[in-house]
């Protein structure tokens, strides 16, 4: 089995029943939710919406390899209707991204473990610190708490 942390994401479309939905989904094509951290509403973080985002940290274990867990991740992301634009970020229904996968360390071209920008964002390190504060991010060397308290980002983040 394998350890993994996911970062979830969404800003357009009935966010409240896409967080309702999205978990059963995870459970049933990628693995058992071992731990969930609580719903925020978060800024959006790189570029301008209208539209808030609602984020969320979960744990999971499951028997996929990476690459595979990747290509099932893409898979529900348009089940939930996400169509996928050249720029570089853009508003979507629903964001799955890979935060931790044990504690290795893959780079490909599209796929890099451990996500490369969790310590600049607030969205991403306050649901972690919820569910993982001292779990230790293994190539900054940093626990969750740590890289909370030294991030830079000011967004303003508030329970659902
Ligand atoms: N995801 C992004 C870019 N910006 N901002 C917030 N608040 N939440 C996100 O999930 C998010 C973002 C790229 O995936
Ligand atoms: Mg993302
Ligand atoms: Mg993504």
């Amino acid at each position: 089995m394998h350890i993994v942390y996911l970062g979830i994401g969404g800003n357009i479309g009935n966010k409240q029943k896409n967080f309702e939905n999205v978990y059963q989904f995870i459970e049933n094509k990628l693995g058992r939710i071992l731990k969930a951290s609580s719903i925020y509403e978060t800024p959006p973080w790189g570029f301008q919406s209208e539209n808030t985002f609602w984020n969320s940290v979960i744990k999971i274990e499951t028997l996929d390899l990476a690459e595979k867990l990747l290509e099932k991740i893409h898979l529900i992301e348009e089940q939930f209707g996400r169509k996928r634009y050249n720029e570089r970020y853009s508003s979507r229904e629903i964001d799955i991204d890979i935060l931790y996968f044990d504690d290795i360390f893959i780079e490909l071209e599209r796929l890099i473990i451990p996500h490369p920008r969790i310590h600049q964002r607030k969205f991403v390190l306050v649901p972690l610190n919820e569910i993982a504060t001292d779990f230790k991010h293994p190539l900054l060397r940093f626990t969750t708490i740590e890289m909370l308290e030294n991030c830079m980002d000011d967004s303003i983040i508030k329970k659902v």
